[in-house]
């Protein structure tokens, strides 16, 4: 468990570059486990597909395996952040795994699309925000592999241009070429690290050596102001009017 003056140091990375790496947030046990169960997922044809791109996705992770990965949601690495940032409003939306069997150049793109786009007109709406805390179970590093950021990515919307009204791109090529044109920071995450970032900065990951093994899971977050356990007379029924 990190100290709160690290914490504090951590999050005003965060604000500032719109992601931060927690070095060693898993134990080496811990990153072997979770190598050897992606694949082994792999192996028994879990995935729900390999896209164009080179990234093979799996979304039954904490349903098939939840030994081995619920121990990844408020990992005690990650937790104290989520605390910071969310309170008791963090609520897991997703856990998904990545395997790069080849080639692997990523487009391009935001995981929460929709952050530029929320409550304009509906005054009592609180903002959406995403974190994605993504952990790497193999040594990216210069020749090998890398995850990309547009650098300030997090406080720069989008041009209007090339958005659709609910924030997705228009035109992958066209979100590309843009990106591609901005200045950029690199990182190279090393086994058991885990990148802690808004879901809405700007991001791609890619192999500069397509033979390498690569893998990832990612938890995506986000606050929830009607969290569970929140004091009100009625018991949810969760039925939307
Ligand atoms: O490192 C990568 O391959 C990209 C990871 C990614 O896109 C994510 O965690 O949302």
């Amino acid at each position: 468990m990190e100290n709160d003056a690290v914490v504090a140091a951590n999050l005003a990375v965060l604000e500032e570059k719109g992601w931060v790496v927690l070095p060693g947030a898993l134990s080496p046990e811990e990153t072997e486990s979770c190598r050897v169960a992606l694949n082994q997922a792999r192996a028994n044809g879990w995935e729900e597909g390999l896209n164009r791109v080179g990234n093979m996705w799996f979304d039954c992770l904490l349903a098939k395996m939840p030994e081995v990965f619920a121990p990844l949601v408020m990992h005690p690495s990650v937790k104290p952040y989520l605390d910071a940032l969310y309170g008791p409003q963090a609520l897991l939306r997703s856990l998904r795994g990545h395997i790069n069997p080849g080639p692997y150049d990523q487009e391009w793109h935001l995981d929460f699309y929709g952050y530029w786009q929320q409550n304009d007109k509906a005054p009592y709406a609180s903002r959406a925000t995403g974190i994605n805390t993504t952990f790497y179970f193999q040594d990216n590093g210069p020749g090998i592999a890398k995850l990309t950021y547009v650098k300030g990515g997090h406080r720069i919307p989008p041009p209007e241009e090339l958005t659709h009204r609910g924030g997705w791109a228009v035109s992958e090529a066209a979100f590309n070429a843009h990106y591609d044109a901005q200045e950029h920071e690199i990182v190279y995450p090393k086994a058991g690290d885990c990148v802690l970032f808004f879901s809405h900065i700007p991001h791609k990951g890619s192999k500069d050596d397509a033979t390498v093994e690569r893998s990832n899971v990612v938890c995506h977050y986000q606050n929830m102001p009607f969290y569970e356990g929140i004091p009100h007379v009625s018991r949810f029924q969760a039925v939307r009017p």
